[in-house]
């Protein structure tokens, strides 16, 4: 089981705790339809596969626990958040990337996306969230499968995830396209694209 060690009672700069859990999402909630879900892996894979999971491979794949704290960039937090679900690090290692691969684009319902340095995206606590709190998630928080990515702000993890493509250079996702960082580190609140320093992301 992963942890994130935090300074004791410590949140990032500029956040502040929140008690509950609110929903925050562009868009509407999708309708899970199980028969049509799938989860796919594409982009440069290592010996060009196409591994795709259907919703009872994906339910079958290694079960593991990461309790981390979450970061909204509207400056919410919450800690000791118990996420159950797949590592990216496992997905990784069934459905392995080509050598060049530098960055992971994270694909859900509706097209939205989010970009990860592969790093980032390997993190020991990179989970690709199936409960929390030991329970499913519910409709509005992502079920069936949400990312989620501790050491980053929460938009970097979406809702209703539907794949990954594995890239061999950096690109936008959705809100990294449309104002916010595109690393998006909350202990150097990197919160909005303007903060970019070169080479934090491709050019606007
Ligand atoms: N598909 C999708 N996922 C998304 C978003 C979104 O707009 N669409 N918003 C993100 C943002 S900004 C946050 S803070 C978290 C919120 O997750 P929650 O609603 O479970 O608290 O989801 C992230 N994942
Ligand atoms: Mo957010």
């Amino acid at each position: 089981m992963g942890r994130h060690e935090h300074p004791e009672g410590q949140l990032p700069p500029g956040q502040r705790l929140q008690r509950g859990w609110p929903v925050t999402h562009y868009g509407p909630v999708p309708r899970f339809r199980p028969e049509r879900w799938d989860f796919r892996v594409f982009g440069a894979t290592a010996h060009g596969a196409r591994p795709v999971w259907n919703h009872d491979e994906f339910s079958a794949l290694p079960y593991t626990t990461v309790v981390a704290d979450f970061h909204c960039v509207t400056k919410f937090s919450m800690t000791g958040m118990e996420w159950g679900g797949v590592a990216a690090a496992t997905i990784a290692r069934l459905a392995p990337p080509a050598e060049d691969v530098t960055h992971v684009m994270v694909w859900a319902e509706y097209g939205f996306s989010s970009n990860l340095r592969i790093e980032d995206f390997l993190d020991d606590l990179t989970i690709f969230a199936t409960h929390a709190g030991g329970q499913p998630l519910t409709a509005e928080h992502g079920f069936p499968v949400r990312l989620v990515v501790p050491r980053r702000y929460a938009w970097k993890g979406p809702k209703w995830v539907r794949g990954i493509e594995y890239m061999t250079a950096d690109r936008r996702g959705f809100w990294e396209e449309r104002g916010y960082h595109n690393l998006g580190d909350p202990w150097s609140e990197q919160r909005y694209s303007f903060q970019e320093a070169p080479g934090d992301g491709p050019e606007l």
